[in-house]
């Protein structure tokens, strides 16, 4: 399977400030960023698939992979990469059964109960949701915090990637709490230079940050 390494870009077009979405990524994407989520909460499935297979022509000549958010089918659909799910969507397993194992599967871990379920399961890589509280997303569980990650990096065999509330202020204390990658949302999506953001970011992430196969 691909390698994801460094920075990983979550996409939220309410936070682009009326920018196209692909103009973000693209930014992102030349700035550094390794991998590209597509997080549509909103979208009806039509738009949703046509605005996927734009980003995936649009990351393919850079070797991104891209990542769909929820949506096993809008996934499996336009052959992208692979899909991030949460404890609400889709079960792990029956994820995987859909997929197969070439497909790339990320899941949110977001209490202790669910990082030991994980260890059950071949996941590409567990989302550590939220580290720190952030208004883009309010619906959490609590927030893990540094030692979270720590704690998750001591007991877990799966890499992490940490989200949440994630800047260039905090980025290089999660990778040293053991983060292999950092996910962001508004950190890049709005930014007034998403290109310098994501650049920004990468600088600090170094070439620690591998998710391996
Ligand atoms: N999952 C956990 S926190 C989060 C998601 C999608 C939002 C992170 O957004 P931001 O703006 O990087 O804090
Ligand atoms: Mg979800």
């Amino acid at each position: 399977m691909k390698k994801i390494k460094g920075l990983y870009l979550v996409t939220d077009r309410d936070l682009c400030g009326g920018r196209p979405l692909e103009e973000i990524v693209l930014a992102a994407v030349r700035g550094g960023a390794a991998c590209v989520q597509l997080r549509e909460k909103n979208l009806p499935t039509r738009a949703f698939v046509e605005e996927a297979i734009s980003i995936k022509a649009l990351l393919t000549p850079f070797q991104v992979p891209l990542i769909i958010n929820d949506r096993i089918d809008v996934a499996l659909a336009i052959g992208a990469e692979g899909v991030h799910i949460g404890q609400e969507d889709m079960p792990y397993h029956l994820a995987r059964r859909i997929l197969g194992r070439g497909v790339i599967i990320g899941l949110s871990v977001e209490t202790w109960d669910d990082v030991v379920m994980a260890e059950r399961w071949d996941v590409d890589y567990l989302g550590v949701s939220p580290v720190f509280e952030t208004p883009t997303k309010t619906d959490t569980r609590g927030s893990w915090g540094l030692e979270g990650i720590a704690r998750i990096r001591a007991y877990s065999r799966h890499p992490l990637v940490a989200i949440g509330g994630l800047n260039a202020a905090n980025t290089g204390a999660a990778m040293h709490a053991g983060a292999d990658g950092i996910a962001v949302v508004s950190a890049i999506c709005a930014a007034q230079d998403p290109f310098l953001a994501s650049q920004e970011l990468c600088g600090i992430i170094d070439d620690r940050a591998v998710i391996k196969d």
